[in-house]
């Protein structure tokens, strides 16, 4: 009976039904069948609301979730996929079964009410299960989010500025956003993040301790659920694995926080199981240290011996506009996304829809459906990240070590060696170079990209020096397309 609801993330689903037998004529016997069926309806709805007061976070307290937990006894793991899809066609139905998973979304308390509620009405609507961890208790629309801070030990948190937000917001009599109004709380929500990671994943393993796979995010990654869970199909959560994007702090690597990164059963298990107060181990060295994600990995590996490994670019820090769309990523499937606003989510979410969340989605797919149709000649104030090979004069202006370390050294062609000059002469010397697929103007540098980039409007500065122009070879970037356009079969990290 429960298998009729589904992934039964609309409530309405079970109404269709009724609404379906009503017009029907019937003999006394079906109107008996029809009355018990309908009072056992409204009865499983009075029960799932009443379950609201037990819920302990959000995600729990729909009835969906109420019958994953009564039929799984909350072990975690669900066999319900599939089951009852009888119906007619739910936006869900396509949706892979993520119930291996455990998506941990952080956030923080200044962002959570603009964040959370777009990601709960796109990207999570099919997803059973998902906590959210910010830097305070909180409701939003409903759903919990908890507190990873209230664990830190007293001392780290006295007389520590990194706390600042953290006290004012426990103390704000109104909504939060007028209580940091008057405060640089973009700063301050930074500063104290870098506590938040290893007690976040201490909380979820206490909440949740049986998921395969535990999936940690940002409020603005967008996760790539049919690629993802493709992916995690051939991959062993009885291995101590960490998988994500790696950055480096001092040497050290890490899985960045905002692109996602992946931590397999057995990698928790050994981490926190039978264990007290992992994280509040890194409370003091976490003052002295810039960021949340690396502190994760550098408790892990000391606890574990266990290290990050790369998936990038499978695992993404970019998005649609920002991603290179270049030959090592064109035909690789991608699984998440960062620094996607709440317009992109939507929109990502919706071509992920339309598409019936099939799969692969490969980075090319991304480039055909979001950039393509924008490209276009030139852009004013716009830089398009065009990065790779720098022209400029070193006697014209102060440049940058990192500027002057692009420039091209040793012999320039007639072209090349007055590119600095102008956008026009940007354009003629990218035209003449014959891996340049698109350029861009700004403080007298002229710089070229080997790999197709959108990127983004900037300021509109008074003094034309400082405007950015940018400009893309339309022909020869159609060609690059077509000559990579077909793809073989796909191919995971470490698959
Ligand atoms: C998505 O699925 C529906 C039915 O389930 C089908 O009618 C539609 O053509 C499919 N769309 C795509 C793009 O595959
Ligand atoms: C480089 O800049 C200096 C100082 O503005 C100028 O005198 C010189 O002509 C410039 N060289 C080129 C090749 O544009
Ligand atoms: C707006 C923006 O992203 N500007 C950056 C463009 O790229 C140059 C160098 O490549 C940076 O210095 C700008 O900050």
């Amino acid at each position: 009976m429960l298998g009729i609801l589904d992934k039964g993330q609309t409530r309405a689903a079970p109404f269709a039904t009724y609404t379906m037998l009503a017009p029907r004529g019937f003999s006394r016997r079906s109107v008996v069948i029809f009355a018990l069926f309908a009072s056992f309806i409204v009865g499983l709805f009075f029960a799932s609301s009443r379950m609201g007061a037990l819920c302990e976070d959000g995600s729990y307290c729909d009835i969906s979730s109420f019958r994953h937990h009564l039929s799984l006894g909350g072990s975690g793991k669900s066999a319900s996929h599939g089951v009852g899809s009888t119906v007619g066609s739910g936006e869900c139905d396509h949706f892979p079964d993520t119930s291996s998973v455990l998506l941990v979304m952080k956030t923080g308390a200044s962002e959570a009410y603009g964040k959370l509620p777009n990601q709960i009405m796109t990207n999570l609507k099919c997803v059973p299960n998902y906590l959210f961890f910010g830097d305070m208790a909180q409701k939003v629309a409903g759903h919990t989010v908890h507190d990873s801070l209230d664990t830190v030990i007293p001392d780290v948190k006295r007389k520590n500025k990194d706390f600042n937000l953290y006290h004012r917001q426990q103390q704000c009599p109104i909504d939060l956003d007028s209580c940091n109004k008057n405060h640089n709380v973009g700063q301050e929500a930074w500063s104290l993040d870098k506590y938040k990671n290893i007690h976040m994943a201490e909380k979820t393993y206490a909440m949740r301790p049986n998921h395969d796979w535990y999936l940690f995010v940002d409020a603005d990654t967008y996760v790539v659920w049919p690629t993802m869970m493709k992916w995690l199909s051939k991959l062993n959560p009885k291995q101590p694995l960490y998988i994500g994007s790696v950055a480096y702090v001092a040497n050290f690597p890490f899985g960045h926080g905002g692109s996602g990164y992946l931590v397999s059963q057995a990698a928790m298990h050994k981490l926190f199981h039978g264990k007290n107060g992992v994280a509040n181990r890194w409370d003091e060295r976490a003052t002295h240290e810039c960021c949340g994600d690396f502190m994760f990995s550098l408790a892990l590996h000391t606890e574990t011996g266990v290290s990050v490994q790369n998936a990038w670019p499978t695992i993404n820090g970019e998005k649609p506009h920002t991603l290179p769309y270049a030959e090592n990523e064109w035909c690789q499937p991608i699984a998440t996304m960062h620094h996607a606003g709440a317009q992109e989510i939507s929109d990502i979410y919706a071509f992920e829809k339309g598409r019936n969340f099939s799969y692969p989605l490969r980075i090319k797919d991304l480039y055909h459906e979001f950039v393509e149709d924008q490209l276009v000649v030139s852009r004013n104030d716009w830089n398009n990240l065009s990065d790779d090979v720098f022209y400029l004069n070193k006697s014209a202006s102060a440049y940058s070590d990192w500027e002057l370390g692009r420039a091209k050294k040793g012999d320039l062609t007639a072209l090349e060696a007055v590119a600095h000059r102008s956008f026009e002469d940007c354009r003629k010397a990218c035209d003449g170079a014959s891996d340049c697929l698109q350029y861009r103007f700004w403080n007298g540098i002229c710089s070229f990209s080997k790999t197709i980039k959108h990127g983004n409007p900037t300021k509109l500065e008074k003094e034309v020096w400082w405007r950015f122009k940018s400009g893309w070879n339309l022909k020869r970037i159609k060609e690059w397309v077509t000559a990579h356009d077909t793809c073989g079969s796909v191919s995971f990290p470490f698959q």
